[in-house]
């Protein structure tokens, strides 16, 4: 294994056994400075030695900040508009290149013979490197983990990336663990640990700023859910124009409301819910909650303390002063 491995120790390790309530939190670790859980290690020369291919479209992004939406986009950009074949659930049509990485689903397959989890899912990195071109392909890595051929420019596929403000960012994640692993530990902590860059795939502005040194390759596109939100047309408009495609005013409205989180919540192929269902039958977690949660900006005005969002801010200036990047 090629990556350095640190542990986490002392009082941030006893906030996340706390948070998660569980024993095995010890197996969350370092991998070149990215929290991931220990088992990486068994996926990690996979990942590094992974086949990309010229053609294939990756949605690269950190949890929670608007993954799905982007990924939806892209598809249904790609394939002009091919709402039909749209209907295949998307984590098949764009499967998660590290999905495999979370539990053991060869275990949990042959203890719960009743659990139906996707090929896509159980050895993600198999299923993808078998599927024909163009492939597309979804990943939280951060760009320092991602396939060396990426990294090193060798393949030089397109790639979107989209990010979030950290504040709401945290609260998603914060709402999407609590419903799929009935996390414990108050909101509170939940922020102590994101702050900290204690949850998985942090650091969080590290993962941002990864990409966004990239954005001047050529072929990577930066997007903003907060631009999505309040110019979804416009952002339509340059993922076509990135990606080659150009549409009639008719296309665009049409996918502007294909990407509505109304019509996206109502849609099985993108909500996410029979996913849920079948983690909480693992989990058993209770929690009552939705992946398409609200879908809206600014979720920290109504959820976080003023010291919270002076500490959330803080750390924002810190890290992007002099980037260019702004929120
Ligand atoms: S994941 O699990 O990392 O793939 O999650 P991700 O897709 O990145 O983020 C989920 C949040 O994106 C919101 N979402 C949308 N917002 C607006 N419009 C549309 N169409 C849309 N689709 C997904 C989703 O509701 C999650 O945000 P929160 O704030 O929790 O609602």
């Amino acid at each position: 294994m090629h990556l350095q491995i640190e542990l986490f120790s002392g009082e941030l390790l006893d906030l996340m056994r706390k948070v998660y309530n569980d024993p095995n939190i010890s197996d969350m670790v370092k991998f070149d400075g990215v929290t991931m859980p220990e088992q990486y290690e068994k996926l990690a020369d996979a990942v590094e030695n992974f086949q990309v291919r010229d053609d294939d479209i990756w949605v690269c992004s950190f949890p929670k900040t608007g993954t799905t939406w982007t990924q939806e986009m892209v598809w249904c950009i790609a394939n002009n508009l091919d709402y039909g074949r749209g209907r295949v659930p998307l984590k098949d049509r764009f499967p998660n290149l590290e999905v495999s990485v979370h539990a053991d689903f060869p275990e949990i397959v042959a203890s719960n013979p009743d659990i139906q989890i996707p090929e896509a899912v159980v050895d993600s990195i198999k299923y993808i490197a078998n599927s024909p071109s163009p492939r597309f392909i979804m990943t939280h890595l951060p760009f320092n983990l991602l396939p060396r051929q990426l990294r090193t420019g060798e393949k030089k596929p397109k790639i979107v990336y989209v990010v979030r403000n950290a504040k709401d960012t945290c609260i998603s994640s914060y709402h999407y663990l609590r419903t799929l692993e009935d996390l414990q530990g108050s909101f509170e902590d939940w922020c102590n640990l994101f702050l900290q860059d204690a949850v998985m795939y942090g650091p969080f502005w590290k993962h941002v700023l990864g990409y966004w040194e990239k954005r001047t390759e050529g072929n990577l596109l930066f997007l903003k859910y907060e631009d999505m939100k309040q110019d979804l047309p416009g952002v339509i408009k340059k993922t076509a124009t990135f990606l080659g495609k150009n549409f009639t005013t008719d296309q665009l409205l049409s996918l502007t409301e294909h990407l509505s989180f109304e019509n996206m919540r109502a849609n099985p192929a993108t909500n996410n819910e029979d996913l849920i269902r079948r983690i909480k039958k693992v989990t058993r977690s209770t929690v009552d909650g939705k992946f398409m949660r609200c879908g809206e900006m600014n979720q920290w005005k109504f959820e976080m303390s003023p010291d919270i969002i002076e500490r959330f801010d803080r750390w924002t200036r810190e890290n992007l002063k002099g980037t260019g990047l702004y929120f």
